[in-house]
């Protein structure tokens, strides 16, 4: 076949040959990542939502709704549930580690559609205008996501918005262009796989039988199949494969930080399981206790507040606590939004105890502080489990200074960051729904 443009491609501007030229890019390719990212997608988009409902974002001092006010996106159809244990560990192990593993589709499938987005926008009619909006959105919104999600998986952030609000919002608009995106172009994808080629086939066509899709029904600048094609330089099985195979490496690295133990150490990406503590507190630390800058006698001056809203206050020392309680013991998982987990073994006393002890037995949320200024508010449905404890030891010892000493508060299904160590006074309230 002869690859090189004729003569009287030179002589007409509209078919002048264009610098996209890679014979591996058309209709079927774009259309087979296309497929795979609608399959993936939307579940990244579906767990992102249900990560933002554990924070219970709408009760007073949980980070979601921090330093903003509610807006029309912020609706929650559900109490975020207690059980099981592994809700949240399983939904952001998921968000994180699909959202890692679809980068590699999403950069070679904006390469393939590169020659089209470099297009002056075709405004000939208001449709045709509205189509390159959407995907403006579209492509902007799916690397502001993916951006602002690995960076901030990755300790940097080098933005000063907060990232809650803004991974959020730029989902609901990401996804909005992807549902307008998906009308447009879901029969053109149906029918490019249908008739353009098959994977099998793909996958059996070495470098030497790689040959350009056939031409589009279309204009020039509008068509993804090069009129010029060059040479190819990889197979197109050889570019699927080296994205599937970018994929697998990210999903496994998401996939190791979230189930942990022994695999943890897979997780290349992973800044904080470069530091675990020591003994039975050897799990990850996200906070150390010496960077909170305390001073030196505030753990040895260190007394629970627990107040009810009505004016009960009870003080207690570590020692009172161990004393006057039944301690329980449960295997819960630490889940951080970052989407690594640890599951260990935790040992204290049931909130719900605690929320009896001021005089309070049913339907009750808490509202905690911390010796660091933290703070967060658990739901009626979370005070209420009997896994949720006002831990004092992990693994059979205290729990150590970076893990939370004197106590954290560890509830099941929750998300880490409500899960506050150093944890100074608990206020019970009684609340209208359980
Ligand atoms: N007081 C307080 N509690 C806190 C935090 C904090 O910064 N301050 N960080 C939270 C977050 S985001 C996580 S992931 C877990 C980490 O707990 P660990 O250090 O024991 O792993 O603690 C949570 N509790
Ligand atoms: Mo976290």
């Amino acid at each position: 076949m002869d690859l090189e443009p004729g003569a009287d491609a030179r002589a007409d501007p509209e078919s002048r040959p264009s610098i996209w030229r890679s014979p591996l890019r058309g209709p079927w390719l774009t259309s087979a990542l296309g497929l795979v990212l609608l399959s993936g997608l939307p579940v990244v988009f579906l767990t992102g939502l249900f990560s933002n409902a554990a924070y219970n974002p709408w009760l007073n001092g949980n980070v979601a709704l921090q330093g903003r006010s509610r807006s029309p996106l912020d609706f929650y159809l559900f109490t975020w549930p207690a059980h099981p244990s592994w809700l949240y560990a399983v939904n952001e192990g998921i968000h994180v580690s699909l959202g890692l593993a679809l980068i590699p589709a999403i950069i070679v499938k904006l390469w393939s559609v590169t020659p089209r987005l470099a297009s002056p926008p075709p405004l000939s009619s208001p449709a045709r205008a509205l189509e390159r909006l959407s995907l403006l959105f579209l492509v902007s919104g799916i690397l502001f996501e993916l951006v602002t999600g690995v960076l901030f998986e990755e300790y940097w952030v080098p933005y000063h918005f907060d990232f809650t609000s803004a991974h959020y919002y730029g989902a609901w608009v990401f996804f909005g262009a992807l549902v307008a995106h998906t009308v447009v172009k879901f029969s053109t994808m149906r029918s490019a796989l249908r008739t353009r080629g098959s994977l099998a086939r793909v996958l059996r066509t070495d470098l030497e039988h790689t040959l350009p899709e056939p031409p589009e029904d279309l204009a020039r600048a509008q068509s993804l199949v090069p009129a010029a094609p060059s040479r190819p330089t990889m197979s197109r099985r050889a570019l699927l494969g080296v994205t599937a195979a970018g994929s697998a490496l990210l999903g496994v690295q998401g996939i190791a930080q979230s189930v942990g133990g022994p695999i943890r150490a897979l997780a290349f990406l992973l800044p904080r399981g470069s530091k675990p503590g020591t003994g039975p507190n050897d799990f990850p630390v996200n906070g150390s206790y010496a960077a909170l800058g305390l001073p030196a006698d505030t753990i040895a001056h260190w007394k629970l507040r627990v107040l009810s809203n009505d004016g009960q206050r009870l003080e207690l020392t570590r020692a009172e606590l161990q004393r006057r309680f039944e301690l329980h013991t449960y295997s819960l998982p630490l889940a951080c939004r970052e989407g690594w987990s640890t599951t260990q073994r935790w040992t204290g006393v049931r909130l719900a105890d605690l929320a009896a002890a001021v005089g309070l037995h049913e339907s009750v949320a808490v509202f905690l502080d911390a010796l660091d200024g933290g703070t967060a508010t658990l739901a009626a449905n979370q005070v209420a489990a009997d896994e949720s404890l006002l831990a004092l030891n992990v693994n059979g010892v205290p729990i150590s200074l970076d893990h939370g000493y004197p106590a954290r508060v560890i509830v099941p299904g929750e998300i880490a960051i409500n899960c506050l160590k150093w944890v100074s006074s608990m206020t019970f309230a009684p609340v209208d729904d359980a």
